[in-house]
């Protein structure tokens, strides 16, 4: 595309906003600001590095056989950068645990060490990309359907040596970055059938966390992500919503947001106004749930524009971090990391983009169809021609552009994987 005609489309659109009171300025400035966690797990299909690993699961579940995964730590650093690339802004890597440098060593979850991050510690540095965390409870013999929650003394000490040791590597991360590393913990427990013990492992759980986190980490941040239910575990969920938003506000943690996580008519975009007097801050993990947890690619839909408009009419844009969670196997992987991306900061710019004082004047005074006629008008503002000059002066693809990128990536490179 012509960098004339983005300039020209960019002053026009420039022209609009202004008549309604917006700066697509100050707004552009606020997205060069507006970092995601890129997910390392969609290069490869939640795998990671362990040499030791098993089969997925723990409730979760990509789907797709697309050629060009990749295969160890050289080719995810690598997908990833590709990714940056092609997405305007610059953006951080949220790494779970079985993705460390085992170096071919056998190391089992309750042994690991900041010494198996350390190449990613330098990695950040050297491709000045900030690092988040998550501590990993699937995928694992000791998986089974439950692990902070399990009965068994031995196993529950397992994943809680696991999770101690997570958060001492995200601590570390956070010290090498001076910038605190978000650690999310996320445990699948539950139970497939009928079951009757919901108060002793809800307890068991409660127990473990306030064991995990006794230790003062002061460059790390905890975030505790619920949900409705696994794959294999429908019937109950120890960690499910209510869980989570009585111990993350009674203890002032940051509560994780999947997109996915809720039931299918409730609207993840409505938590963020309930949730940010009582908590201190929120964690995204943006997704796309098609008929359940199905973890497709972002894409700039009604639920996920939502969400963001909600953020940004609260005012909370600082007290939010931005994951995201979507692992789909079945199409090129590069290409999902981008799409998913920019969808996500698509539905950022609309947001920053909204009229709101105006509409909130209106509200107030009563005025309803025209806070309705603004919303309605505001689907339709040239936003896009200011995402197209966010993407030229970050000097990435415009538009469909990628795709050539892509291709090139394909050709060159995950072809011959
Ligand atoms: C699972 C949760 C969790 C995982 C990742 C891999 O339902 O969303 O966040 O997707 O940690
Ligand atoms: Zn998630």
């Amino acid at each position: 595309m012509k960098s004339e005609m983005i300039e020209q489309a960019y002053q026009l659109a420039k022209a609009r906003y202004a008549e309604l009171g917006i700066d697509t300025e100050k707004v552009l400035k606020q997205l060069q600001d507006f970092h995601l966690s890129l997910h390392c797990w969609q290069a490869d299909d939640v795998k990671g590095f362990e040499v030791q690993a098993g089969s997925m699961s723990g409730g979760i579940q990509s789907t797709g056989n697309f050629p060009g995964a990749a295969r160890n730590i050289d080719e995810v650093r690598a997908d990833v950068l590709k990714a940056k690339s092609l997405i305007p802004g610059n953006h951080r890597l949220n790494l779970h645990e079985i993705y460390g440098d085992f170096k071919g060593k056998v190391v089992d979850r309750d042994e690991v060490t900041v010494e198996h991050f350390q190449s990613w510690i330098e990695w950040g540095k050297e491709n000045n990309t900030k690092l988040d965390f998550n501590s990993s409870s699937f995928s694992h013999p000791k998986s089974g359907s439950l692990t902070l929650a399990n009965p068994d003394k031995g196993i529950r000490d397992f994943w809680i040596e696991h999770t101690k040791r997570c958060r001492d590597i995200a601590n570390a991360m956070g010290e090498a970055q001076n910038d605190p590393c978000i650690m999310n913990l996320w445990v699948h427990d539950g139970c497939k059938d009928q079951s009757v013990n919901h108060y002793m492992y809800r307890h068991l759980l409660k127990e473990s966390l306030d064991e995990i986190f006794a230790k003062k980490e002061p460059m790390m941040r905890d975030c505790l992500e619920g949900k409705v239910f696994g794959i294999g575990l429908e019937s109950f969920t120890v960690g499910s919503h209510d869980f989570y938003t009585a111990y993350c506000s009674k203890h002032n943690v940051i509560q994780t947001i999947d997109t996915g996580h809720y039931h299918p008519t409730e609207s993840p975009a409505d938590k963020v106004s309930a949730l940010l007097d009582f908590i201190p801050e929120l964690m995204l993990h943006v997704s796309r749930p098609v008929r359940w947890d199905s973890d497709h690619v972002t894409i700039m839909d009604d639920p996920t524009t939502e969400l963001f408009f909600e953020i940004v009419r609260a005012g909370a844009l600082d007290r939010v971090h931005y994951g995201l969670d979507f692992f789909d196997g079945s199409i090129n992987r590069l290409g999902a990391y981008v799409i998913g991306s920019r969808a996500a900061q698509k539905c950022m710019l609309r947001a920053l983009l909204e009229p709101k004082e105006t509409i909130c004047k209106y509200e107030l005074a009563g005025e309803g169809y025209k806070v309705l006629a603004l919303i309605e008008e505001e689907k339709a503002l040239p936003w896009q021609a200011v995402y197209d000059e966010f993407c030229l002066r970050n000097d990435v693809p415009v538009g469909q552009e990628f795709i050539a990128d892509i291709d090139k990536y394909v050709a060159d490179v995950t072809s011959k994987r």
